[in-house]
């Protein structure tokens, strides 16, 4: 007869309408079998917080923990590196795989490493990975330069520069009026202030390391007086998200 004396609204409820349904003495038992582990709960607030708790508690912590996880990891700094040609006149990447990236996406923070080469370096370009040299080597840099002119990348020369793009490019690769080639490149990645000399002769990579701390589009910019087009390789290559 315990139960009877319960004043847990639960237990009272569960009484008063089987001693409605049953004869009294069944409404006891009936109950106290189903409500035996609330009884044996020493006080009220004992015998409510497992109704009312549990119930809530696992329906809102699995709901929102997940997301919120999800979101938080979601943004995790990585270790990206990409591999970077500079040619006249522009900038592509490429994965260590070989293919072609449009831009390189990492999240705030990330560390970034920047291979890059110039496309008349063939030593160095011998240096990086297979696929990665493969792929440079198999493209023609003065169609791209061409291509990259239709598409809008650098305007058309000829208007900008008062020089047609073919001619622009046999003065930059050989010289023109006594003045010499001008093969050479520099990589600088605006924003982030890191800049590497791209030896049209060079035997190695340059090689650039750092960490970006703000999200934004960051341009790759040439500083080394490149020819007629050297005013126009600058290009959105890097992109950093939160
Ligand atoms: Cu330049």
């Amino acid at each position: 007869m315990r139960v009877s004396t319960r004043t847990s609204l639960a237990a009272v409820s569960t009484l008063v309408l089987f001693a409605a349904a049953c004869g009294a003495d069944e409404a006891v038992q009936e109950p106290e079998g189903a409500a035996v582990e609330e009884a044996a709960e020493p006080t009220d607030e004992a015998a409510q917080e497992p109704d009312e708790e549990p119930a809530q508690e696992p329906e809102e912590e699995p709901g929102e923990e997940p997301d919120e996880a999800v979101e938080e990891t979601a943004p995790e700094p990585e270790e990206v590196t990409a591999y970077v040609v500079g040619y006249h006149w522009g900038w592509a990447v490429f994965d260590e795989d070989g293919t072609e990236l449009d831009v390189i996406e990492v999240t705030v923070g990330s560390e970034v490493e920047l291979i890059a080469v110039n496309d008349h370096a063939t030593h160095a370009i011998e240096q990086l990975p297979e696929p990665v040299a493969e792929t440079i080597t198999s493209i023609s840099w003065h169609d791209r330069a061409h291509h990259d002119m239709e598409q809008g990348h650098i305007p058309d020369l000829a208007e900008a520069e008062g020089v047609p793009l073919g001619e622009a490019l046999t003065i930059a690769h050989d010289g023109h009026d006594h003045i010499g080639p001008a093969q050479d490149h520099a990589l600088l990645v605006a924003g982030v202030g890191v800049e590497a000399f791209l030896d049209s002769h060079g035997d190695e990579p340059a090689r650039m390391v750092f960490t970006v701390d703000e999200e934004g589009a960051y341009e790759f910019r040439c500083t080394e007086e490149c020819g007629p087009g050297h005013d126009h390789q600058r290009r959105e290559m890097l992109q950093v998200t939160g």
